[in-house]
């Protein structure tokens, strides 16, 4: 059975394709996105209540292409189901996505430019060097000069000595402009005082420069994953359960992975709990104030599309364990299909201690110690110079986890001898320059806590505003949380408050817990969460209104998934699109309703030493938690890793026995004085379960 938020296949990309090019046979079109339009919410439910018995929405691919000789892009929709072109429509003033092929086009054209040849020479690189020469090719992202007419690229230039060399530590000065569609250089920005190519020794991590500075270290052990009874999940096609849960796992060329109808199992109630979760956006703005470098702010997902550089994942290396794979498939622009094996890990992993409680009252014998499984659905995407690693995360207490790593590799700058960095970034390598720069993502969350009909609320710790000794708060000491629910748009525009540990709840205001009489809620507990830096006014500010604040809500409206925009690339921010049209004058109601939550969280980022020439994977992470909407600690039922009762207790203690925790069974890292640890082996906590 096709589920209808499954990601077109290979065959259903070509299709579509195919259908387009025998309606519009004299169209010289360029496939630029071929992409599932998703059914809208009513219908899919409609579908959901009953999948055996309702008709299923029918199949429709959107696409966005490109004609020879007209700016701007052709959208449409096919009808996969009934083989029909519904809508063709050519949209002026907007410049699609990039595509890996459109980036890798770049390099070719500037090696042969005569005036890049030129610059190359004035930087210190022979022009018989030139297959030395490599460039980062980005979005041009907004240059006044130039519009939004043409479909532009900044070439990020850099020099590298030897093709297994890393080329981030030789940059050059100067950034070429390359029309994307006629492969020209249309001009180089230049600045005015030059800085050479560096002449320090290049800073690389392969095997070969490792092996110059001492080799590999030779005292890491192997640690293996054994899960011998294998998972713990099933699978029906793309949809999942796991430990109550249940959800399906779509992937589209933007948002990457996207999570759907997800909902947990009561005791034999099926709860809903979200319609659809994805990182919808982000933004890298740089902060070095000199020209061009105004322009380094880049869109990831809508300006190059996470799924479109997601990587290709592999066992042992990027995932750990019993995996299950899921694949991607893209259009290329001739409209066949090309597919990225394993795009999608799913694994679980050893989750720590779930819970636990011992007693001091005959000396902890009285114990539980439940150890939690959690089960990660994971992609890695590369963009460029980055990698992003996204692992949304499902813990058996009904908690949802996002969490992100940052890796790879700076972008660089040269910096010139004698050169400042006046702050705005860090000579990270000699002659080499990391801007300070942020990874600002905005989460979708469209809540179903037990239905659609939900309100947000903030809630934050207060005190009383009574003094010290008034009759109220007479010891000072009394403080408790306030919500504050949301009735319009324009009110739920708010940031994080680390004073008051705010967090965001979405509500079904109709259930309220039996016992504390509060609301059924998820809440949203984000505290990575920094102001955007780049100025109110600033080409950033406008471009990425979504950044300004670190909520915002919005009533659901289908197909509203872009908060900067369906067309990111080369927008102006004048008038700002997506989620700044949304908000309108934020009038909007949105308490009791269906509604879309943007949450922008993320990193300032000031480059050091130890991030180069790669970087150690920094985490940052979110939790969406359940809170008053179970009964009680829905994971009680966990079989517990090691469980005494204190009446159990007390029998062996009758019988002169000890009960006790203490580790009996396991080989220990270091025993008899052996400080080697090969001993050491996995053990059940006590050996008596
Ligand atoms: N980080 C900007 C970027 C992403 C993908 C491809 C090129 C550049
Ligand atoms: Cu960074």
């Amino acid at each position: 059975m096709v589920y209808p938020l499954d990601p077109l296949t290979a065959d259903e990309i070509a299709a579509a394709a195919a259908i387009v090019k025998a309606a519009k046979p004299e169209k010289p079109l360029g496939f630029n996105v071929i992409t599932l339009a998703e059914p809208k919410k009513a219908e899919f439910l409609k579908w959901a209540a009953a999948p055996e018995t309702a008709a299923a929405p029918h199949r429709e691919a959107e696409f966005v292409a490109l004609e020879k000789g007209h700016s701007g892009v052709v959208e449409g929709l096919v009808d996969l189901t009934t083989g029909e072109l519904k809508a063709f429509e050519y949209v002026s003033g907007v410049q699609p996505i990039l595509t890996i092929d459109d980036l890798a086009n770049v390099e070719g054209t500037i090696r042969k430019d005569p005036s890049v040849i030129e610059q190359c020479v004035l930087s210190g690189v022979p022009a018989s060097d030139m297959d030395k020469v490599y460039c980062d090719p980005w979005t041009i992202g907004y240059d006044e000069r130039f519009g939004t007419e043409r479909r532009l690229q900044q070439a990020i230039m850099y020099y590298r000595s030897h093709v297994d060399d890393m080329q981030y530590s030789h940059p050059l000065d100067f950034c070429p402009i390359v029309d994307t569609e006629t492969g020209e250089v249309i001009a180089i920005d230049i600045p005015p005082v030059r800085r050479p190519l560096s002449k320090a020794a290049r800073s690389n991590y392969s095997p070969k420069d490792i092996e110059a500075e001492g080799g590999y270290r030779t005292t890491v052990k192997p640690i293996h994953v054994s899960q011998p009874e294998g998972v713990s999940f099933t699978m029906a096609g793309r949809e999942i359960e796991w430990q109550n849960f249940k959800l399906h796992i779509g992937f589209n060329y933007r948002e990457g992975i996207v999570l759907n109808n997800i909902t947990y199992n009561d005791k034999g109630t099926v709860r809903p709990l979200f319609y659809r979760l994805s990182l919808a956006e982000m933004v890298v703005p740089y902060g070095c104030p000199e020209h061009p470098h105004q322009r380094k702010h880049a869109f990831d997902l809508g300006e190059y599309g996470g799924g479109y550089m997601t990587n290709s994942l592999a066992l042992g290396c990027d995932c750990k364990g019993v995996i299950h794979y899921l694949d991607a498939a893209f259009p290329a622009r001739d409209g066949s299909a090309t597919i990225v094996k394993n795009a999608i890990c799913i694994h679980e992993e050893d989750d720590g201690v779930l819970f636990k409680h011992s007693d001091f009252r005959d000396n902890y014998a009285t114990t539980i110690n439940v150890r939690g499984v959690k089960l990660v659905i994971s992609q890695i995407f590369t963009a460029a110079n980055y990698e992003y690693m996204v692992y949304w995360i499902f813990h058996m207490d009904g908690t949802i986890q996002l969490e992100i790593k940052l890796t790879g590799i700076l972008n660089t700058y040269v910096l010139g001898p004698g050169e400042e960095t006046h702050g705005f970034g860090t000579q990270v390598h000699p002659g080499v320059n990391a801007h300070n720069h942020q990874h600002l993502f905005c989460l979708r969350i469209n809540p179903m806590i037990d239905g659609t009909a939900n309100s947000v609320q903030m809630t934050d710790a207060v005190r009383p505003a009574a003094p010290v000794g008034a009759p109220d708060n007479f010891y000072g000491n009394a403080f408790r949380p306030q919500a504050t629910v949301f009735k319009t748009v324009g009110e739920s525009i708010t940031d994080y408050d680390h004073a008051t540990g705010r967090t965001w709840d979405m509500i079904n205001p109709a259930k309220l817990h039996p016992y504390s009489g509060k609301p059924a809620s998820y809440k949203l507990v984000s505290r990575e969460v920094p102001a955007l830096m780049p100025k109110e006014g600033s080409l950033v500010w406008k471009r990425a209104g979504f950044a300004r604040h670190h909520m915002h809500v919005t009533p659901y409206v289908d197909r509203q998934l872009y908060p900067a925009g369906t067309y990111v690339p080369q927008t102006s921010g004048e008038p700002s699109v997506g989620l700044p049209e949304w908000i309108g004058d934020g009038s909007a109601a949105i308490e009791n309703t269906d509604v879309v939550l943007w949450h922008t969280f993320g990193v300032t980022h000031f480059p050091a030493p130890e991030d180069f020439p790669v970087m150690p994977a920094e985490p940052m992470s979110l939790l969406l938690r359940p809170r008053n909407f179970f009964l009680k600690n829905p994971a009680l039922d966990v079989p517990p890793s090691y469980v005494m009762t204190t009446s159990q207790a007390a029998t062996l203690a009758a019988d002169h026995e000890v009960a006790s925790l203490t580790d009996t069974t396991s080989k220990l890292a270091f025993t008899n004085g052996a400080t080697n640890g090969t001993n050491g082996t996995n053990g059940s906590c006590c050996g008596k379960c």
